[in-house]
């Protein structure tokens, strides 16, 4: 009997399997060549520009919800809006102004090159036909197919249709967490995987009934613990087995890093998605894209008049793709179906702008050369030839852009939009090739200088000056690096210009008195590339705590109010008090308005440099010996926060303090040193002094 059913049971795995190993479902589409992946991603590594439109119902209440008016398209979260009081915004959605082609030709006259819009925000609405639920735009007096008539319109002018869809969904009953908030909205018989199913579902109506639409799927929401690793994959290659061509994000699967918005190597995603941020540097070989917002709300607020200025949204799209990332600037239509005048106004500028200086933007490759005190840089091959394209910003009060590190003969560089037959003086300084140009700039926003050079690329970049930190007690090892095999690197210690008299570097230096390092490559008794100069400063470390009778563990103090930043803990009365063994939050309340004192000592094992951070929402600090070292104050998402102090080995007096306003909640507190990296404090290194 037993066998028998095992047999039965073989039999039917081996039959799906089958079933589901005959279908393309069954690729694993994260397991591209490098190849396939460039071909795919070309139209979208070209195009730099997107425009991101944030539209649904949210756009009725337009941001205002019981005389408060700072809500956006989370208005239901924040706002507390019950379910049946939200669903009442079904029947006021009527966008009787929505022209499919006024949209898309707003987007093409800016120079956008493909739109990405909300098919379902976390509110759960959509704003297209689906057969898989009523919570649609059909069920509204407007009645019209929205993204039909996009895909149309698109498909006409030449512009790539892209689908934002999130994964967390307020609306459905079968998603899990709930709200907090929702103690009206039972879980019971809620059914997780089932709503998988439903999304899964409406994902094939979106990848199916939109011609070439949507050319990305661009998930959001991922962060509930609900969805995980295992999902994420399964949702990438579900998603492709529809249409392999298409482009997803990187939040299709669990692995972004906050806000910073990039996943590590093993995240099914094709791109990052840095969120209201810039990323400091270019990350070779890595896709992403930075959406912003022009205001400070995605969908649209009536209230909301902090409109970005058109030179700063030239200038984040040029600082982007000198990155080599892309843009996805958003607008917010109203609940009639327009873009709001202010978003029309800085469209067009910004049209005006890329008519004249797009070629400096499409298909141009990061600055090999960092950024500029004056600008930034583009790049691109042109036939046999290397086009730099220098962004100015800010004239240099000598009026010369100096690009150090470049052996290709120099064609005529000349403003981009203002070609003539003269071109601008050039000419070599050694490594460096030096652009002069006259004091007033002929586009305030950002004068582009094309600057053609011959052939293909002949770049010798700054030697790297590698330390952790620029601090240090008693000695320092600094390595110097660069990429060219057959140069020699001279480097000198009192900040005078490296020559062929100085020293060569062989092996890594230590320095034990505060230092300036400069460092450059030479070949053939040639400077090849520019110098690069760090500091480093000797410093005494801060003093260990003379007490003892340490025991393990954190004092903690738990409050409870409802505060904007962190209230002086000292002066309020606290609901609870005790010993904890790290920084743990376990609000007695609730799960909002609370705060909590930790406090105690960490036991730095050896003296040096460390660096302390608090990841935490709401806001945090963190003090060591009653000095300030983090300061992660203020309502917010989860946001990260550090800064260096350099300690003694010993016991140090350790503060943190932390708030919960509402919303999102949690909080971290990291250590780093010299000696290991990033992570979260362990309870072995925490500890307080019993009695006091
Ligand atoms: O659609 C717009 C916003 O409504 C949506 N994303 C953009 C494109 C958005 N949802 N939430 N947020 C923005 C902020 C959320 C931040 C957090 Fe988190 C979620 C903090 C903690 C959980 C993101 C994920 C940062 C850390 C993990």
């Amino acid at each position: 009997m037993k066998n028998h059913f095992n047999k039965s049971i073989y039999f039917l795995a081996g039959a799906i399997f089958l079933v589901v190993g005959c279908s393309p479902k069954n690729v694993d589409y994260l397991k591209e060549s490098k190849k396939d992946k460039d071909k795919r991603m070309e139209w979208w590594r070209d195009a730099r520009f997107g425009m991101f439109i944030h539209w649904g119902l949210y756009a009725v209440p337009a941001g205002e919800w019981d005389g408060v008016n700072t809500y956006g398209e989370w208005i239901r979260h924040s706002a507390k809006i019950p379910l049946e009081t939200y669903d009442k915004f079904v029947a006021e959605f009527n966008p009787t102004k929505f022209n499919a082609d006024a949209w898309v030709k707003m987007a093409k006259n800016a120079g956008m090159k493909y739109i990405v819009i909300t098919s379902k925000h976390h509110d759960g609405f959509g704003i297209f036909d689906s057969q898989q639920t009523d919570f649609d735009i059909m069920s509204t007096p407007f009645k019209r197919d929205v993204l039909k008539e996009l895909a149309d319109a698109c498909q006409r002018e030449g512009i790539k249709l892209c689908f934002y869809h999130s994964i967390m969904d307020w609306h459905h009953p079968d998603y899990l967490p709930r709200r907090n908030w929702e103690t009206d909205r039972s879980t019971e018989g809620a059914d997780y995987e089932r709503y998988v199913q439903y999304m899964k579902a409406q994902l094939k109506e979106l990848l199916t009934n939109y011609g070439e639409a949507p050319h990305v799927l661009w998930f959001d929401g991922e962060w509930e613990n609900t969805w995980t690793h295992n999902r994420g994959v399964d949702l990438y290659n579900y998603v492709r087995s529809l249409k392999p061509g298409i482009i997803i994000n990187n939040r299709v699967d669990s692995g972004r890093d906050g806000m910073a918005g990039m996943s590590d190597a093993g995240f099914a995603g094709d791109f990052g998605t840095p969120e209201q941020e810039i990323p400091a540097t270019g990350l070779p070989g890595v896709d992403w894209e930075s959406c912003m917002t022009m205001n400070d709300n995605w969908g649209y607020n009536k209230a909301d008049k902090n409109f970005k200025s058109t030179r700063e949204l030239i200038r984040n799209l040029t600082d982007i793709a000198s990155k080599g990332g892309n843009y996805l600037l958003n607008i917010g239509p109203t609940a009639e179906g327009v873009f709001p005048p202010e978003s029309i106004q800085r469209l067009e500028e910004i049209g005006d702008w890329m008519k004249q200086n797009g070629d400096a933007i499409y298909g141009t490759s990061a600055s090999p050369f960092g950024s500029f005190s004056w600008g930034r840089c583009t790049m691109k091959r042109v036939g046999a030839d290397t086009y730099l394209y220098l962004h100015v910003f800010e004239v240099p009060k000598d009026g010369r852009l100096v690009l150090n590190g470049i052996a290709n003969e120099p064609m005529g560089p000349q403003y981009l939009a203002f070609p003539s037959v003269v071109t601008l003086p050039i000419h070599r300084e050694e490594d460096a090739l030096v652009v002069k140009i006259d004091t007033v700039l002929p586009d305030k926003n950002n004068s582009v200088i094309v600057l053609p050079l011959k052939g293909k690329p002949d770049f010798h970049l700054s030697p790297q000056i590698v330390a952790k930190y620029d601090l240090f007690i008693n000695e320092q090892q600094i390595a110097i690096r660069d990429e060219e095999g057959d140069s020699e690197i001279h480097y000198t210690l009192d900040g005078s210009p490296p020559s062929l008299q100085s020293a060569i570097y062989t092996v890594p230096l230590s320095v034990k008195n505060t230092s300036l390092v400069s460092a450059r490559s030479f070949r053939k008794g040639q400077p090849i590339s520019g110098t690069l100069q760090r500091t480093f400063i000797k410093v005494r470390p801060q003093s260990a705590s003379g007490q003892e009778g340490f025991s393990a563990g954190l004092a903690f103090a738990y409050y409870e109010g409802d505060w904007d930043s962190l209230p002086d803990f000292n002066k309020l009365q606290m609901v609870a008090s005790g010993i904890t063994n790290n920084f743990k939050l376990k609000p007695t309340n609730d799960g909002e308005h609370y705060g909590y004192q930790f406090s105690g000592f960490v036991k730095i094992p050896k003296s040096g440099v460390y660096t302390f951070s608090t990841s935490s929402d709401d806001g945090s600090s963190l003090f060591i010996n009653n000095r300030p070292v983090v300061d992660n104050d203020g309502t917010h998402g989860m946001r990260e926060k550090s800064e260096v102090v350099v300690l003694e080995a010993g016991y140090h007096e350790i503060i943190v303090r932390f708030f919960e306003k509402t919303g999102g909640e949690g909080l971290q507190v990291f250590w780093e040193s010299e000696d290991f990296g990033k992570q979260a404090i362990p309870d072995s290194a925490l500890f307080y002094l019993p009695g006091k």
